[in-house]
């Protein structure tokens, strides 16, 4: 099928929100080979985006202790960081499931099956993804979930080009929130949540449990098809300081990665953050099994939001990320409470991260 055979199939069905018929807009978009899909998902989403960003700032820095949704970190300068901090010789992660990719994934694609539609929730620039879909057994449709309209955009254009046989179907959203997902247009035999990168870990327990009862949802519903299953990439508890040489990598792109939060506040919000007076800080806690990332405000000062002031007294921090890490069988037991059981498990060599494929129970 030809790109504009995609884009045919994207119009003649409609969004995935409701048909519409298409705009003078539309079309000059669908002539530069950007799929009507993506832009349409985005309009939608864009606006509610937005308007949480300033009800979730606002919130979070009311609360005490002060805290902001790590989700926001991914705006196009924030995903572009994200990206450099994968390349950084500390931060192993990406490496060691990349690795467990390039080993396992006859195995992996084996265990997924035929025909599969792949629903992917925070896609990123999905070079994982590519490894899965040139392995999977004729692969229906391609689902990917992602908050960061920019990385979803140039994401699908590549991956149309390499698969023009797999249908496309972006959805630019916040998969935290329940949304209904596109259908294929062929009948898939089953659905897979494809969930890598360890970002699970960036949810605390009970909203961890909630997001992998909502994939399981996504995996689940039947219709005459196979249940599904989630593939996913779980980072694992290992030496403080190998983890904490991971968010604290020595070229300091986690420490601008974590500040950019404050300057997309300053763009978006208009916000006055002063990024010389806060610094990063990633410390592991050994009973909680996370890394907990702080912004830490490093003298007296004052805040403007929208109207609002907030204080900031020396050495006061802010919360705003964790990143859990599991050992196999915490996994194993929260998978379980959400309804799904593990079935097969892939290493890296040093055991460092994990691969994890589990199914309805
Ligand atoms: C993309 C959520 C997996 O928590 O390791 C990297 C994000 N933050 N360095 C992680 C992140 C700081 C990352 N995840």
């Amino acid at each position: 099928m030809s790109d504009m055979g995609n884009l045919r199939s994207v119009l003649d069905e409609g969004g995935y929100s409701g048909r519409r018929d298409a705009t003078p807009s539309d079309l000059a978009v669908a002539a530069l080979g950007v799929p009507l899909k993506v832009l349409r998902a985005c309009e939608s989403g864009g606006h509610q985006l937005a308007g949480n960003l300033l009800a979730d700032a606002l919130a979070g820095l009311s609360s005490s202790p002060k805290r902001l949704p790590s989700k926001y970190f991914y705006d196009a300068r924030g995903s572009t960081l994200f990206e450099r901090i994968c390349e950084q010789p500390e931060y192993y992660l990406t490496r060691a499931e990349l690795a467990i990719m390039r080993d396992h994934v006859g195995a992996i694609a084996t265990a997924l099956g035929s025909n599969v539609r792949l629903v992917e929730y925070g896609s990123g620039s999905s070079l994982k993804t590519r490894m899965l879909l040139q392995h999977l057994e004729s692969p229906v449709a391609y689902v990917p979930v992602e908050i960061s309209r920019s990385t979803l955009m140039e994401s699908v254009a590549k991956l149309e080009h390499e698969f023009p046989d797999i249908e496309m179907l972006p959805v630019c959203a916040d998969f935290t929130h329940p949304i209904t997902l596109p259908r294929a247009a062929r009948a898939p035999r089953r659905t897979v949540v494809y969930f890598p990168g360890s970002t699970l870990g960036n949810f605390a327990p009970s909203d961890a449990l909630r997001l992998l009862r909502q994939m399981r949802g996504e995996a689940g519903q039947g219709g005459g098809m196979l249940d599904g299953g989630v593939l996913i990439g779980v980072d694992l508890v290992k030496d403080k300081a190998v983890l904490e040489a991971a968010y604290n990598d020595a070229a300091g792109v986690t420490a601008e990665f974590t500040l950019n939060l404050l300057s997309r506040l300053n763009r978006e919000l208009g916000a006055d953050f002063d990024l010389a007076g806060f610094r990063h800080r990633a410390r592991y806690s050994a009973l909680a099994g996370r890394i907990e990332t702080s912004i830490v405000s490093t003298r007296a000062q004052d805040v403007h939001i929208d109207g609002c002031s907030f204080h900031f007294p020396p050495d006061e921090s802010m919360q705003v990320e964790w990143s859990c890490k599991y050992t196999l069988e915490g996994f194993a037991s929260m998978a379980a409470r959400a309804g799904l059981r593990v079935t097969e498990v892939w290493t890296d060599p040093a055991r460092q991260f994990s691969v994890e494929w589990l199914v309805c129970k």
